[in-house]
Formats: C-alpha cells, sequence, structure tokens
C-alpha cells in the first residue's frame, strides 16, 4: 500500500487554493501551478508504492509531489506562503527540491548510491520536466544509474514546453532522446497539457 491516499480533486483543490492565495499578493515569491498530470502522479506513487522510506526530489513545481509523498497539507500551505515553492525541502519526509534546472539529478544518483552502499532500504525518484531531461547533466545522471544498477528512476513530466519555448523545435524531434534506448528502464515518462500557466497565474500581482 502506497502511503497516500489523496485523489485527483485533493490535489486540485490544493492548487486551486494556492492560486487563490497567490492572486491577493501576500505570496512574495513565484509560485509554479500545475494540473493535468494528477491521474499520471497518482498512478506513479501507487505503481511504485512510493513511501516513507523513499525520496523524491523535485524543481520548481512540486506541491502535488509533496502531497503525495506525504507532506501534510497544512505544513505545505505554509511553506508556500512563506515564500519556499520553488525549493520546498521537507527533511523530515525525504522530500527534496530545487528551482534550478539540472541541479538535482546529480544528487539524486548519489543519494541512490549511498542507499545501496549502505544496504538501506529506501528507492529515489526525481521527478523533471522535458527540457530538463535534455540537459547534459540528466544524461549522464542516467547512464550512470543504469550502469551501477541504482535505485533511482526518474521521471519526466512532458508538458512541451521549457517556459514557453517549444521543446520539440529546439531538438529536432518528436521523441524524448531516452526513447527506444536502455535508459528507458531508469525512466517513467508521460505527456500532459499544463492547466497553468508555466509560472504564476499569466497575470501582474502586486505586492
Ligand atoms: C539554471 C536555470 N536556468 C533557467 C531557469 C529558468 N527556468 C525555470 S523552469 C524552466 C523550464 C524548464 O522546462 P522543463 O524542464 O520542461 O520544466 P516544466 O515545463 O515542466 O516546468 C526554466 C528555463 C532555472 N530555473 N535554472
Amino acid at each position: 500500500m502506497a502511503v497516500h491516499h489523496l485523489t485527483k480533486e485533493d490535489l486540485q483543490n490544493f492548487e486551486k487554493e494556492i492560486a487563490e492565495i497567490f492572486s491577493t499578493g501576500v505570496i512574495r515569491a513565484p509560485v509554479h501551478l500545475r494540473s493535468g498530470r494528477e491521474d499520471q502522479l497518482i498512478k506513479i506513487f501507487q505503481d511504485e508504492q512510493i513511501g516513507n522510506d523513499d525520496w523524491v526530489f523535485g524543481f520548481w513545481d512540486s506541491h502535488e509531489l509533496a502531497l503525495l509523498k506525504g507532506v501534510p497539507r497544512e505544513e505545505l500551505k505554509q511553506a508556500i506562503i512563506e515564500g519556499k515553492s520553488i525549493s520546498l525541502c521537507f527533511p523530515k519526509y525525504n522530500v527534496l527540491c530545487s528551482g534550478i534546472v539540472g541541479s538535482l539529478m546529480g544528487t539524486a544518483v548519489g543519494a541512490a548510491w549511498a542507499l545501496k552502499r549502505q544496504h538501506k532500504k529506501g528507492r529515489v525518484y526525481l521527478f523533471c520536466g522535458d527540457m530538463s531531461a535534455e540537459t547534459g547533466v540528466f544524461h549522464e545522471a542516467v547512464k550512470y544509474a543504469v550502469n551501477f544498477g541504482l535505485p533511482v528512476k526518474f521521471i519526466v513530466c512532458d508538458n512541451g514546453v521549457s517556459v514557453m519555448t517549444n521543446t520539440r523545435e529546439v531538438w529536432g524531434s518528436e521523441d524524448p532522446w531516452f526513447k527506444g534506448t536502455k535508459y528507458e528502464s531508469k525512466i517513467i515518462y508521460f505527456k500532459y497539457v499544463n492547466g497553468y500557466p508555466h509560472s504564476g497565474l499569466g497575470k501582474l500581482i502586486k505586492f
């Protein structure tokens, strides 16, 4: 059994509440809201049985990941109100996020190495976007993880864009680089359409 019991509506309602709070101007930092991938994320947490011993690494858009990993709703909301939305870190719940593109792939591999070496139970899950999956460090991290059989998986949530840049136009390819390669064994990939703008609400918020 996965530890969470959250529904699609729970995830959607959380983002809606944060959108409302953000629109009032009380959050003096960026927020990145997401919708359209709730079913896929819930399924991944269930299929993989992601639980207390496991680690979740994410980036600027990790509200849903924190909830699914077990961070209590109010604790998460408070952190977001305090301006930590793009770099949510809850060591107590093994949730570590960063707002820097490409910053955590090596860290995730290192954490997986440590778990393996120390014969510990947990596994590492790194969730990122389609453009993040095209970075050099992502390639290196996946290659290394495959070669050494490390307990880490990379989940690529493909919304087709990097902010407003079309990822496929940049790389001249319909498919992600890893499609049909052995590296797919460490990657979970799905497409979605984000119902929110990349960042914020698509309108100027004054504070
Ligand atoms: C080193 C670095 N460069 C640029 C940015 C600005 N930035 C934030 S998110 C993002 C887009 C990343 O695209 P993708 O990985 O597809 O993520 P998603 O669309 O799912 O948010 C960029 C360029 C950043 N955060 N860090």
